[in-house]
């Protein structure tokens, strides 16, 4: 496991220092949305630009997907912040830190959301790698972060509370069309947190240049790791008393244990998929199998 650390903080050092050049040396007239997005994309863990940069290199990779482990990193960025503000998750605190809105207020809020996904696709496009590799790539961030990805899935996630609060009738009550409350919660998990993790290795595999079927097992590999990641997040949040109990949760809805199970599962198939398109060394794999050791063991 501690290859794994090792693996892990220098992929992270990386892509940190890669960020703060990109982020604080954009050139823009208003130092202040520079100074909220700076703030926040400071402290996260940086795991989907570790697995862009990773199974890249994995998959033969040997020029520099830098920019897309940073675009994916934006993105996740952006996502907290808008999941943070007043009118989503309304969370006064972010990576040990006071939320970007509790710091510059509401509306820089939004703004450095929006600021950090459009910068995530100018940096995207600041590739070196060939462009028919690029162009594919952000094409694939586009679709994982939009509203058949991420998006998507915190509507899900929101719909709850939206539902007291329609304005337009007509709204469907169900927008996924699901009616099962265990099969919305798994859409929703795959949307919301899947996805962005099928991005970060389907991208890594793309940018390598790997065939579809490969590309296609990376991205099945990244989706069951996230999902499963999502469904340990709630766990954890259950175990310490978890407050959220209006939001549907995986554990809430089919217990605690079942919960267990699939995260389980889930880390196992991530694990074997990886080991079958990427061999034993792959740090997505590696990653799962510490996941079920650490979190599940
Ligand atoms: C606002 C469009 C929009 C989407 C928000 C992913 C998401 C959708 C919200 C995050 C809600 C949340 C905290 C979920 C728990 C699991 C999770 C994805 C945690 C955050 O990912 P980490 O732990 O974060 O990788 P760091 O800070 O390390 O980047």
């Amino acid at each position: 496991m501690e290859d794994l650390f090792k693996e892990l903080d220098c992929l992270k050092a990386s892509i940190d220092e890669a960020m703060e050049a990109a982020v604080s040396g954009y050139r823009c007239d208003v130092p202040l949305i520079r100074e909220a997005m700076a703030y926040s994309t400071e402290g996260g863990k940086r795991l989907r630009g570790a697995i862009v940069l990773s199974t890249y290199k994995s998959l033969g990779g040997n020029g520099d997907a830098m920019p897309f482990a940073l675009a994916i990193e934006m993105i996740q960025a952006y996502s907290l912040v808008h999941d943070d503000l007043p009118c989503m998750d309304d969370a006064d605190m972010r990576r040990g830190r006071p939320a970007c809105h509790k710091k510059f207020g509401e509306a820089m809020g939004v703004l450095a959301g929006d600021a950090l996904l459009t910068l995530a696709f100018e940096t995207a496009c600041t590739s070196d790698l060939p462009p028919y590799r690029v162009v594919e790539g952000i094409r694939a961030l586009a679709y994982g972060a939009g509203a058949a990805g991420m998006v998507g899935g915190q509507v899900l996630d929101l719909q709850p509370e939206m539902s007291n609060d329609r304005i337009d009738e007509a709204t469907p009550a169900d927008p996924a069309g699901q009616s099962d409350p265990a099969e919305r919660v798994r859409l929703m998990y795959r949307l919301k947190t899947g996805r962005l993790f099928e991005t970060a290795a389907r991208l890594g595999a793309i940018l390598a240049g790997a065939p579809d079927k490969i590309v296609r097992r990376a991205g099945d590999a990244g989706m069951s790791f996230g999902v499963a990641f999502q469904i340990l997040d709630d766990i954890e949040d259950a175990s310490q008393g978890g407050t959220e109990d209006q939001k549907a949760t995986l554990p809430a809805t089919i217990s605690l244990e079942k919960a267990r199970e699939e995260a389980i599962m889930g880390l196992q198939r991530c694990q074997e998929l990886c080991r079958q398109f990427a061999g034993p060394d792959y740090l997505l794999g590696r990653l799962a199998a510490h996941y079920l050791v650490s979190k599940l063991g």
